[in-house]
């Protein structure tokens, strides 16, 4: 790392004890932005990057609600507002048992960076709760959504912030937070909000939206090698959003998925995937993995092993951070991977990613890669904003357009630096850059 950053990182991982992967996600940033601050030296006197590592905002909120047999539950609620220099501050909102402040910090920081090099006019944040959403009911995950909005209400809005799904939060979950949010303010505030039903105020592509991006931005990567989905051989890990909708598209660019996964364990579908069954299973019936071998014959179930021993040409990493370490990319460049396209945030280890582009293998990181699911977010706020609402072929082509301009912001990125095909050096500088004239035009706030 160049030693002027190396002093701001001490600094920024000091004041944040205890945040492993915020700080993993700020020393993968600042590792790529030396060349950046050669050229401008005017980043460095604004501290431009001291500034980018502390949140604008951040909130920390008690979440009581009641189950189902009438005891207190006590959650912690959290948003993090952490850069709107390009826009109000826009990211998804996460359920998970593992939420801590750390993970919702590194979501937020790489969601500026994503954000930017989608080229619309969001800024970066990111929440959630560790609230678990798993064996709850409908009733259940409704209360809560609705303690949990009663505190968020005052931090949001259309032109403040404006939060969307992300792991445990999908179109149920933004149905009863938007209720709330309409309740408490008495107003029809579609904007507030993304990742809405289509039939208040939703975007057709966005649930989509990610995992279709992920595979066009992973197919612009083969392209540069005169290759493509077709034939390819694909594993996904998860089996949840952005897996399903990262299945659908590269088996309808020719691909052979064969392998997908939940917490629990992993299947193996050597005939492919079938999509239909899994949407059935995972979305409509809210099961596991293991619901979907009791329907097919010729799968393979495997509880609690990797996903990623099994071989494949191209891997979609659509779980959560870090998935696959080292070990797992080792063995899969051994057994012929040819690229790697990230669905979820920040999947790959520090030592996964450096194996990857020693071998070669053509790797998409996450804020470039799974930037079509806020992007389409972008897409449903400017549909709110002069109430109308698109054809799924007009908003699919608007996706198909910012994925292939963010593959394309990347690799030149990348060559004008010196590094060509380094695109995780083109995503941290490209949305870097943008971000910063923008702070530095708005001075010192
Ligand atoms: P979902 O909740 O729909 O699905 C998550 C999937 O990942 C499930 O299969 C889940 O398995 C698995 N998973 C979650 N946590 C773990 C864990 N700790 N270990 C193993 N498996 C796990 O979430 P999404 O599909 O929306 O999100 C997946 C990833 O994509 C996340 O990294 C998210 O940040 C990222 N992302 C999402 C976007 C979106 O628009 N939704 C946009 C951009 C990125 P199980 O059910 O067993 O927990
Ligand atoms: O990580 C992400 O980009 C998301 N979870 C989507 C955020 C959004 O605002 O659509």
């Amino acid at each position: 790392m160049d030693a002027r950053l190396e002093a701001v990182r001490d600094t920024v991982l000091a004041r944040n004890p205890g945040e492993a992967e915020f700080h993993q996600a700020v020393v993968e940033v600042f590792e790529s932005l030396g060349p950046v601050h050669d050229r401008h030296p005017e980043f460095l006197e604004a501290a431009i990057l001291e500034r980018l590592c502390e949140p604008e905002r951040q909130i920390i909120f008690r979440v009581p609600w009641t189950d189902d047999s009438g005891r207190v539950q006590i959650n912690r609620g959290f948003r993090v507002e952490f850069n709107s220099a390009l826009g109000p501050y826009k990211g998804g909102l996460r359920f998970h048992p593992s939420v801590y402040l750390g993970i919702v910090k590194f979501l937020g920081f790489e969601q500026i960076f994503k954000n930017a090099l989608t080229g619309m006019p969001i800024g970066g944040g990111k929440g959630g709760s560790d609230f678990d959403p798993r064996g709850r009911s409908d009733a259940e995950v409704m209360r809560f959504c609705q303690s949990f909005m009663t505190e968020l209400y005052r931090h949001i809005g259309e032109y403040t912030d404006v939060p969307a799904g992300d792991i445990g939060v999908g179109g149920r979950e933004i149905g009863y937070l938007f209720g709330q949010y309409k309740r408490i303010t008495n107003r029809y505030e579609s904007g507030v909000l993304t990742g809405k039903g289509i039939s208040w105020g939703g975007s057709l592509v966005r649930p989509e939206a990610t995992g279709f991006g992920t595979v066009i931005f992973t197919e612009e990567m083969l392209k540069t090698r005169g290759s493509s989905f077709d034939g390819q051989r694909v594993v996904v890990s998860g089996s949840g959003n952005v897996a399903i909708n990262a299945i659908a598209k590269a088996q309808a660019l020719g691909a052979n998925v064969v392998a997908c996964s939940d917490s629990s364990g992993y299947i193996v579908d050597e005939a492919g995937i079938d999509v239909g069954l899994l949407r059935q299973v995972k979305e409509v019936e809210r099961g596991r993995l293991k619901d979907y071998v009791l329907r097919r014959s010729g799968v393979a179930y495997v509880e609690a092993g990797s996903v990623w021993d099994v071989d494949a040409t191209v891997a979609l990493p659509c779980a959560t951070q870090n998935e696959l370490d080292g070990g797992a990319a080792a063995r899969l460049v051994r057994n012929g991977l040819v690229a790697v396209g990230e669905g979820a945030n920040m999947p790959s280890t520090r030592d996964a990613v450096a194996v990857f582009q020693e071998a070669g293998v053509l790797f998409g990181p996450g804020k470039a890669a799974n930037a079509g699911g806020v992007a389409t977010s972008a897409l449903e706020m400017q549909q709110n904003a002069s109430r109308d609402s698109w054809s799924f072929e007009h908003t699919e082509q608007r996706l198909t357009d910012i994925m292939v301009g963010i593959h394309h912001r990347c690799a030149a990125t990348a060559d004008e630096y010196g590094d060509p095909g380094n695109y995780v050096l083109g995503a941290n500088i490209g949305g870097f850059v943008k971000v910063a004239d923008a702070m530095l035009a708005q001075g010192l706030i």
